[in-house]
């Protein structure tokens, strides 16, 4: 019964959603993206992504490092010693709140099998542990009380199962293998979904996650026909989640942030790559700190500047940005992880009018500078100092009233030409990281088509 409620459920909810949300160009055939949800997640911009479980006892990559750095069964056997007595959610969300992130996603179920909470359709899970208790309730909790989203990633690859069909490792593994299912591995398939299905739920109903970030589709025993059906079960459930596109075949490859409506999801997912500037289909990158998703000791971490230019380049593209940091198996966040995100928080906060509730362009971005926009304002974020003049086009239709430096507010002298502006420049930029020029605009930014310089 609850199965056809949730169905029906879904049918009322998907006619409704048509006629309330349907906007142009659906990313789900027949089940358009919910609008207001995906304002609110592109709004915020920049959020953290934590990768973390009991392989961090080893300082290896989580999933991948299991049969190959670590024999299966001793990395099997690593929540037994996971113990992360130092975790305190608000030194987590507090570390986000400082670095200007707006949302976190953590990997609730990666592709080693184990849950960060305690569910109940496993005891492969954190009850399971000698810390004895999930710590998804708590991160929860904290982001609802320091007002940052609580996201959750979900893989759905799942090499620790025995009814999942596709082992890792395994000598011809390999992304987008194609293979005929057979009826005994349909049925397995059908089973493990209905497991993913009752943990989600959980996810859904008792985490009040606002994201299902699915990973792993990659692999041969998930279909374009499930991941359709995952996604309408899903927003049956909740009509305002958001989830990405990884849910269904859609991906043209791991740094992709192309779209085919054809299938499902609400926003693209280029991973370990700036996507390409794109304002009509939501995209958000997810990058790692370091080089591991998980935490790897001393690892060497983007510095300073390529952390926010990273952002920048992203916002100047229109796209989110999921900044990954990996925390250690004693519950701590990494200090030199912190220190680098802390650093991040200060530019962005000096600068956050020009991030925040911003959309992207209308100038594309170059090596020179990005551009965001909100209302009747452009904000140039120049990333270095390359000469005394700026020459922007513009339409002949739009006046520039003013131009200024957003921190300090000193005025940026403005020459009109018959179709552009030309600023001048001081030398050198008031901040080497990047420097924000506010345009004051007599209509609003968003009436103007993207322009590549
Ligand atoms: O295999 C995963 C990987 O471990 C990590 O989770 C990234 C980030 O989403 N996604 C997959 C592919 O790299």
């Amino acid at each position: 019964m609850k199965q056809f409620t949730c169905i029906f459920v879904f049918m009322i909810c998907g006619f409704q959603l048509q006629a309330q949300y349907s906007g142009g160009g659906e990313a789900n055939p027949g089940l358009p993206t919910h609008l207001e949800a995906l304002k609110e997640f592109q709004d915020m911009r920049f959020g953290m992504f934590v990768h973390w479980g009991p392989v961090s006892l080893r300082g290896e990559e989580i999933s991948w490092s299991r049969g190959r750095e670590i024999p299966i069964e001793e990395y099997d056997q690593l929540y037994k010693e996971f113990n992360p007595e130092l975790f305190n959610a608000a030194d987590w969300v507090g570390a986000a709140k400082a670095a200007g992130m707006k949302y976190l996603v953590i990997t609730s179920r990666h592709h080693d099998g184990f849950s960060l909470w305690d569910s109940r359709y496993t005891d492969y899970d954190m009850a399971a542990t000698p810390y004895g208790k999930g710590v998804l309730k708590e991160l929860a909790k904290e982001c609802q009380k320091q007002g940052i989203k609580f996201g959750t990633y979900y893989s759905i690859c799942d090499w620790y199962r025995p009814d999942y069909p596709v082992v890792y490792p395994d000598p011809d593994y390999s992304f987008n293998k194609e293979k005929t299912m057979d009826p005994v591995t349909r049925e397995k398939m059908d089973q493990y979904t209905t497991f993913m299905k009752n943990q989600l739920r959980e996810l859904i109903e008792e985490y009040n996650t606002f994201v299902i970030w699915f990973d792993g589709e990659w692999e041969w025993a998930w279909t374009h026909e499930m991941g359709m059906d995952m996604y309408a079960y899903l927003r049956g459930l909740k009509e305002d989640i958001l989830i990405n596109n990884r849910v269904d075949k859609g991906r043209a490859g791991m740094e992709d942030n192309s779209r085919d409506p054809r299938y499902a999801g609400d926003f693209a997912t280029p991973e370990q790559n700036i996507g390409d500037f794109d304002n009509q289909y939501a995209w958000e990158t997810c990058m790692t700190i370091g080089k591991q998703w998980a935490w790897k000791p001393d690892e060497t971490l983007k510095s300073k500047k390529e952390c926010i230019h990273t952002l920048l380049y992203t916002i100047g593209g229109d796209g989110n940005l999921l900044f990954n940091v990996g925390p250690m198996p004693d519950g701590r966040m990494d200090p030199r992880q912190i220190n680098r995100l802390k650093e991040m928080g200060r530019w962005i906060s000096m600068n956050q009018e020009a991030v925040y509730g911003t959309r992207g362009g209308p100038y594309l971005p170059t090596t020179r500078m990005v551009s965001t926009h909100k209302d009747y304002r452009i904000y140039l974020h120049l990333l270095k100092s390359s000469g005394k003049k700026l020459t922007l086009p513009l339409e002949k239709e739009i006046r520039i009233k003013a131009a200024r430096f957003l921190v300090d507010g000193t005025p940026v002298k403005l020459k009109r030409n018959s179709d552009s502006y030309t600023l001048s420049l001081p030398g050198s930029l008031p901040d080497k990281t990047a420097t924000v020029i506010v345009l004051e605009l007599d209509k609003p930014a968003s009436e103007i088509e993207p322009i590549k310089l």
